[in-house]
């Protein structure tokens, strides 16, 4: 047969979804499996071949675990919300959810040319009403337990989006999106508590099957610390070697630290603001690089080491950050390299003390047990338009008369959602306000509580508030009673395996980790984790190994290699091309060769025979062995190259039964589910391959039957090998040489080479 692509790829993807056989039965007497990824911002740019790579490899795990009977769930959405569509409607004026949905039809239009098994009937955008009513009510219940609270906050600030960012959207010291130097401003902002949380997000990751670096990446984000906290006067340090104690010979405080004017004596007050103003124009990568010279200044004051009642001198440098552990720490430089290297360039003193025991020291000082963090609370609002409008309304009458605390009071449930406003212009206002705050219709509203004239909080959630609970509304999407039905949460979760970059360890995975969690103590979800496996996708970079970027003209275009080579040759490649786990480059050539092996499979039907060689079926159920055990591995790679290994085979043989060629043809339709549908239909099966049973292997036809073969030099024995009984001769001479002994004899070529078939291999030196 020849391989027409364009014809077999519509023809496929209609029949899928006229007969609707990628839809996820809630009742249903079958297990149940939850594959998820991680889905897109539909940028203006359209699907990225990166995208492929983490759907098609789960694409691939659905498609298997419906034919080993599973009832799938393997949905997809939009994550719509956020800065893209909001810059570009500053620059054109055309409003973002125009954009937005335009966006989400191109990418909705190339994945499904791609084939993937998407529920696609259970399909919602973050930003439509009836998704992010229940953000906010979600937010509201964060707001009635305690968690949401605002605060004056050092936030970090882009002068240039006019926004604040959570410490994980600075990357290297600059803004995630436009890269511009991130500097501080202190603002009022919504937080969430997630350091509550902090301990559970790390006790809980030996209940969860992630990658071990993914568990690495969350445990450092979350940072836990144990150690003391001890008293220097009225200073309080956080040490996690109380024991070193009586080396301490001075005091360190961040120069933001709230005590330094206090101390600061005036002698020493001109060199100190000095050296805060300076540190104040240095970013925070700067100030954490520890390969810099360390600096900083005396402030004139001494307190009392509490364990030696010796005088110790206060000092302040930027090597001590101010919101970690108390913002100040006892300087140990006989124990502490900073310290040390500190304590060299000022000459401060530097003594070798016995160490005491931990318990010993606190008691010794009256310090106490503490732990810390370096989790921060998470900073959630944003003054920003393309967003969740944060569903509150500031009372000042509630707030006089003490009926709600600080005068914040929550929208009630039945006026949710908070509908986004239009707007006349997107951009933050001149002081950074968001461009809600000049919309006097919607500022301006009744208190709930009171009735009184109250205002709307103006700020919008930020991009990854929706992305935090997106799994929870596909197991449920159209309910709109609940955010999902609790029967229905109970039947699906937790997801079975998600997948998604590495890049949002500990952003998104972190984050909808606590979500889940709090709602989970809430009594809302079923399950504490919600995701039971994570795994992780390497970047596909350009064919020269640097990032594909547009600037750069070296984007590949998915719609140009399915158009071209159709979708079952992008499915294989993008799961051929390397490891799953590591970066890869794109290769044009390696996506011609699979196409090539593609148009071989598509012979096959050719050669079908009433028989086949005992080494074409031995080959068969070694292929099913090997891509059953690696599609759960997610070693796709070794997957592809097992079904090129039969492949050769066959043809090598020249004929294969049909009963053989369906075994593989269902083998291969996760990969290439359009191409084995194709050809299947060609020899006669019925129904879809989807719902055929996933082939088995048979142990006994797959073994390798082995034979000891003797290995002589020159007539005597030197060794013998166990190989298997199909190896061909050379391979089976080159095994006899490497026998040890052997090799201490055959050092040169041998003059000659007998091999006896099944017995002996005798080199003649
Ligand atoms: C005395 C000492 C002696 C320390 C020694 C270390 C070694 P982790 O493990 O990261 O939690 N430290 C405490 N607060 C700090 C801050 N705000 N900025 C910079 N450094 C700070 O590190 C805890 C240790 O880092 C603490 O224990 C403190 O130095 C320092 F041989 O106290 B240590
Ligand atoms: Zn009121």
């Amino acid at each position: 047969m020849s391989y027409d692509h364009q014809r077999i790829d519509k023809k496929w993807q209609s029949a899928w979804e006229k007969a609707g056989i990628f839809h996820a039965k809630d009742e249903d007497s079958r297990e149940k499996f939850y594959a998820l990824v991680e889905f897109p911002y539909p940028s203006g740019a359209g699907l990225h071949v990166g995208h492929p790579r983490s759907y098609t490899a789960m694409d691939v795990i659905a498609r298997k675990k419906r034919m080993e009977g599973k009832n799938v769930l393997f949905p997809m959405g939009w994550d719509a919300f956020g800065l893209p569509a909001e810059n570009y409607a500053i620059k054109t004026g055309v409003h973002p959810a125009i954009t937005t949905k335009e966006n989400i039809n191109t990418f909705r239009r190339q994945l499904q040319s791609i084939g993937f098994s998407f529920d696609w009937s259970r399909e919602f955008s973050t930003t439509d009403p009836a998704y992010y009513k229940w953000t906010q009510w979600m937010f509201l219940q964060f707001f009635k337990a305690g968690l949401a609270y605002k605060a004056k906050a050092m936030i970090n600030w882009c002068p240039k989006d006019k926004c604040g960012l959570a410490n994980e959207e600075v990357i290297g010291g600059n803004c995630e999106r436009c890269g511009t130097p991130v500097e501080k401003r202190e603002k009022e902002q919504w937080m969430i508590a997630i350091t509550k949380y902090a301990d559970r997000l790390l006790a809980d990751l030996d209940t969860v099957d992630y990658l071990p670096k993914i568990k690495k990446q969350q445990q450092d984000w979350i940072g836990r610390s144990e150690g003391a906290e001890i008293d220097f006067d009225d200073i309080k340090v956080f040490t996690t070697r109380p024991d070193t104690i009586l080396g301490a010979t001075f005091v360190v405080l961040a120069p933001e630290h709230p005590m330094v004017g206090a101390l600061t004596t005036d002698g020493c007050r001109a060199e100190v603001e000095e050296y805060i103003a300076l540190v104040s124009k240095k970013t925070d990568i700067e100030r954490g690089d520890d390969t810099k010279e360390k600096t900083g200044v005396f402030t004139g004051s001494f307190v009392v080491n509490p364990a030696n009642n010796e005088k110790v001198p206060v000092w302040i440098a930027d090597y001590v950050v101010v919101n970690y552990g108390t913002g100040a720490i006892m300087a140990v430089p006989e124990h502490d390299e900073r310290d040390h290297a500190f304590a060299e360039k000022y000459d401060l003193p530097i003594v070798d003390r016995p160490l005491l025991s931990f318990d010993e020291a606190l008691k010794k000082t009256g310090g106490r047990k503490k732990v810390t963090y370096k989790l921060r609370d998470w900073v959630f609002s944003r003054q920003r338009y393309w967003g969740e409008p944060i569903p509150l309304v500031h009372c000042e009458d509630c707030a006089s008369t003490g009926s709600a605390p600080d005068g914040w009071v929550a929208v009630p449930d039945e006026d949710l959602p908070v509908l986004l406003p239009d707007v006349k212009k997107y951009e933050p206002t001149d002081n950074g306000e968001s461009p809600l705050s000049s919309i006097k219709s919607f500022v301006n509203t009744k208190c709930p509580k009171c009735g009184g004239a109250a205002t709307r909080e103006t700020d919008t959630m930020p991009n990854w508030a929706g992305s935090s609970w997106y799994f929870l509304r596909y197991i449920d999407p159209k309910n709109d009673e609940a955010f999902a039905s609790k029967e229905k949460l109970k039947h699906w979760m937790p997801v079975d395996v998600y997948n998604g970059g590495m890049e949002h360890t500990t952003l998104h995975l972190l984050y909808s980790r606590f979500w889940n969690k709090f709602l989970f103590d809430q009594g809302f979800v079923t399950t504490s984790e919600p995701y039971a496996r994570r795994h992780s996708h390497g970047l596909i970079m350009a064919d020269d190994g640097t990032k594909m970027s547009k600037s750069k003209g070296n984007v590949v275009n998915p719609d140009d290699i399915v158009a071209e080579f159709g979708a079952d040759t992008f499915r294989m490649y993008i799961m051929f091309m390397g490891p799953f786990e590591e970066p890869v480059p794109w290769s044009t050539n390696g996506v011609v060769g699979v196409r090539r092996f593609l148009d071989r499979v598509a012979r096959l039907p050719e050669m079908i025979a009433e028989t086949e060689n005992a080494s074409v079926t031995k080959v068969l159920h070694k292929t099913i062995a090997k891509v059953t055990k690696d599609i759960d591995d997610f070693s796709f790679n070794t997957a592809v190259a097992a079904y090129m290994a039969f492949v050769n085979v066959v043809y090598a043989s020249g004929r294969v039964t049909k009963q053989t060629v369906v075994q593989f043809l269902m083998l291969l339709a996760p990969f290439a589910p359009h191409l084995a549908n194709e050809l299947y239909e060609t020899i006669g099966g019925t129904g879809f391959a989807e719902v055929q049973p996933w082939p088995v292997s048979n142990a006994t036809l797959a073994a390798d039957d082995e034979l000891t073969i003797a290995v002589q030099v020159n007539g005597k024995l030197r060794g013998s090998i166990v190989v298997s009984a199909d190896m061909n001769e050379a391979d089976l001479i080159v095994a006899a040489k490497a026998e040890p002994n052997v090799a201490k004899y055959v050092i040169d070529e041998p003059k000659k080479t007998i091999v006896v078939k099944g017995k002996i291999v005798n080199f003649v030196v």
